[in-house]
């Protein structure tokens, strides 16, 4: 008998399961309005996603659908990573200069002498066009915060921590945040409406320990009011924090999801479980073993049909064709 190719509706059908509402997913995780212009050999400005902080000179690698595989220029290729075309994490070139952010420059840069005209004909790549991007072209509604501002924030790498921060930038609606008398390597870039941010004073109110700042004094005995005095800074103002409500995912339903194991890989998809930000990723036909948690508006979980519009592969339960490799080996 002929077997037939497998698809969304028989599958949903098969297993008695529902497709994730589309209604739950945020805009950048649902059906993108316009098509990814990006071409290998494009150069741009983006973040590094194991060290937020910081913007490096990348070159687009691959394209596959809306998303791209971005390369640090001089650094190895098992350093690269990929995004969806429309990420605010990526920027044309000269944006970090115009925003007076710092731009990592390639190994072998010298600070001072990098000009990216320059260095595109060197190495005969092309800047990547600012038309492209569509993260420029976004409306912001002017917040509260203000770059310098102190505030009580999740150290993400250490997601147990609530820690004295300063919010080290801002720009469009995205807060740039960072811990007191720490290096950047725990920086993260967040907006208004994180779960990982709060004011000043709410470990205190929700009787949970708040984490002073390294070296901190007299940290048994840590007031926020002499704090601000002492470093002459301001708390951000508590009405500027705009919690976003708890997701409406739940366990059972279907989506597709990028398998950070092989993040060139999409699967389908199940919610195994659920908490008020974030969701439990189960890989059909997988082992409960690779399940983990990502947070409910990841720009890599995306609705069913995601990868169909999108023409980007999407990996079905039976691609797994020995189910005791781990997803991608
Ligand atoms: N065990 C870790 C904890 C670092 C926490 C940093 N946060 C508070 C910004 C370490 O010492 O590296």
């Amino acid at each position: 008998s002929k077997k037939k190719a497998w698809s969304w509706p028989a599958y949903l059908e098969e297993e008695k399961a529902v497709s994730t509402p589309l209604k739950l997913f945020k805009e950048h995780q649902t059906f993108p309005q316009s098509r990814n212009a990006f071409k290998v050999g494009m150069k741009l400005e983006g973040l590094d996603p194991c060290h937020p902080a910081f913007f490096c000179v990348l070159t687009v690698a691959e394209v596959q659908g809306y998303r791209i595989r971005l390369h640090f220029d001089g650094f190895p290729e098992c350093y690269d990573f990929w995004v969806n075309a429309d990420s605010w994490d990526v920027k044309p070139p000269g944006w970090c200069e115009k925003m007076g952010l710092k731009l990592l420059l390639p190994k072998g840069c010298r600070d001072g002498e990098f000009n990216w005209n320059t260095y595109v004909k060197n190495c005969r790549g092309q800047l990547a066009p600012k038309h492209i991007f569509k993260s420029l072209n976004t409306s912001v509604t002017p917040s509260g915060f203000r770059a310098g501002m102190k505030l009580e924030a999740v150290d993400r790498k250490n997601p147990s921590l609530i820690c004295v921060a300063t919010i080290s930038a801002v720009v469009d609606n995205r807060l740039l945040i960072h811990f007191d008398n720490w290096d950047e390597t725990y920086d993260y870039w967040c907006d208004a409406s994180s779960p990982y941010i709060h004011p000043v004073g709410y470990c205190e109110e929700a009787k949970l320990t708040l984490t002073t700042p390294a070296e901190y004094k007299q940290s048994k005995s840590f007031s926020w009011e002499k704090y601000l005095e002492e470093t002459g800074t301001q708390a951000a103002p508590a009405r500027a924090f705009k919690q976003r409500p708890p997701h409406g995912f739940q366990v059972g339903m279907k989506l597709e999801a990028v398998d950070k194991r092989n993040p060139m890989l999409i699967r389908v998809a199940t919610i195994s479980d659920t908490e008020d930000h974030r969701v439990k990723i189960h890989f059909d036909g997988w082992s409960n073993e690779y399940n983990y948690w990502v947070d409910a508006d990841s720009p890599e979980l995306h609705p069913v049909g995601w990868c169909q519009k999108t023409s980007h592969p999407l990996q079905n339960p039976s691609c797994t064709s020995d189910p005791h490799l781990p997803p991608g080996q």
